[in-house]
């Protein structure tokens, strides 16, 4: 069994496949912190968990003139300063269970737990790309950066992926090889010992257990560059899908999601007031500006108290423009609509390019349950 070695995981989390291990946490607990705990944080591993030797490791760094550089992690954590970024990771099929609901899709049957926010530490891959020889003669061909995984399959391939060139660079970018998540070594999970974070990007470039970086004038050529994490129009079925025909997922869309009360939760009368809570985020670095909440069903709007820190605590201060690489957690605590028996929550956030969310699945159903940002919805009763 290529799983045996995998490492033990907090009872809590709700398992969406077992080999290869992908689970989530039930959404209550998820927006309990500000800073998700890594046992709480989501996995999402397409293969077993690769045990990595940190004494012999090595990040290999290649297609750039000076030859290939070979960096172990003391290097990595000597020779480089540290910067550490608090970012959001999210995968692009979570909430794919909702799509799933109105149409079938092919994918794990994420909730909206999928997504995590973490304090990542570690050497900017700009650094470590200038110091590899990156200069004004390299940015003249190269436009990509691939990443591979030390996690392989059967054959030998080995999960990879690519991001543009001028995201690794950009000191605006905050592109980190990240040794640490929250202040410790990186989990087995999450990728030790070392890991890619590509802040406001889709999970699936965050590669773990990194072994190679290679510059290029193309993509990578991995299935999951090239084959998948690609958005379809609704229309789009498994006979027609024609994958050259869409760009790999970056950046991604607004997103937001109620945490608290689950769906189909009972609430009682004499509450007379009711607390919302979920998380919102936006892709690229676009800050979220805002989020309605409505418990009719959309017919009337609140705004929700959004929030950069834990409760009662002194907050982050607001990221540079353009570098909103963290979530918001909301709240909205509010009257019980009278006489309702049934509520209808929903919410929807609004990102400093003024994105919004899609109101329904339907138009941006997609035959792999990827990006559903629509507006979420939950259904509570009132118990009289
Ligand atoms: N990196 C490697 N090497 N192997 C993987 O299977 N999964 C990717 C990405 N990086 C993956 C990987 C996907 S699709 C996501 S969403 C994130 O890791 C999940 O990161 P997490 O497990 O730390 O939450
Ligand atoms: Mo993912």
């Amino acid at each position: 069994d290529p799983y045996a070695s995998d490492p033990e995981r907090h009872p809590v989390l709700r398992v969406n496949c077992k080999k290869p291990f992908n689970a989530e946490p039930p959404s209550e607990i998820l927006t309990e912190s500000y800073i998700t705990p890594h046992v709480f944080f989501f996995k999402r591993n397409h293969l077993p968990v690769p045990q990595v030797d940190p004494a012999s490791y090595r990040l290999q760094v290649e297609g750039l003139p000076g030859g290939e550089l070979s960096l172990s992690l003391e290097d990595l954590k000597t020779q480089f300063p540290k910067h550490t970024v608090t970012a959001a990771m999210q995968c692009a099929g979570n909430r794919r269970s909702d799509m799933n609901n109105i149409k079938e899709v092919q994918g794990l049957n994420w909730g909206v737990s999928a997504i995590g926010n973490a304090k990542w530490g570690g050497t900017r891959l700009r650094d470590v790309l200038l110091a590899a020889g990156f200069g004004p003669e390299v940015a003249n061909w190269a436009r990509h950066v691939h990443f591979e995984g030390l996690d392989k399959d059967v054959t030998g391939t080995a999960y990879g992926t690519s991001i543009p060139i001028s995201k690794a660079i950009s000191e605006e970018g905050d592109v980190l090889l990240a040794y640490e998540m929250n202040g410790e070594d990186l989990p087995p999970d999450h990728g030790f010992p070392l890991r890619v974070v590509v802040p406001g990007v889709v999970g699936a470039r965050n590669v773990k257990w990194l072994g190679r970086i290679v510059i290029s004038a193309e993509e990578s050529a991995s299935h999951w560059q090239q084959h998948d994490y690609k958005g379809f129009s609704p229309g789009t079925d498994w006979s027609k899908v024609d994958p050259k025909s869409a760009p790999a997922i970056q950046e991604l869309p607004i997103q937001s999601a109620i945490t608290v009360p689950a769906d189909g939760a009972v609430i009682d009368r004499s509450e007379e007031t009711l607390t919302v809570k979920g998380y919102a985020w936006s892709g690229g670095g676009r800050e979220v500006v805002r989020v309605d909440v409505s418990l009719d069903g959309g017919n009337t709007w609140q705004v929700a108290q959004l929030r950069n820190g834990d409760e009662g605590e002194t907050t982050e201060p607001s990221p540079p423009p353009g570098r909103a690489w963290a979530w918001k957690l909301w709240e909205l605590t509010a009257p019980l609509p009278p006489q309702a028996e049934e509520l209808e929550i929903i919410c929807k956030a609004v990102d400093n390019s003024y994105n919004v969310q899609p109101d329904t699945i339907l138009p941006i159903w997609n035959l792999r349950g990827l990006l559903n940002n629509a507006w979420h919805r939950v259904k509570v009763r009132v118990r009289e």
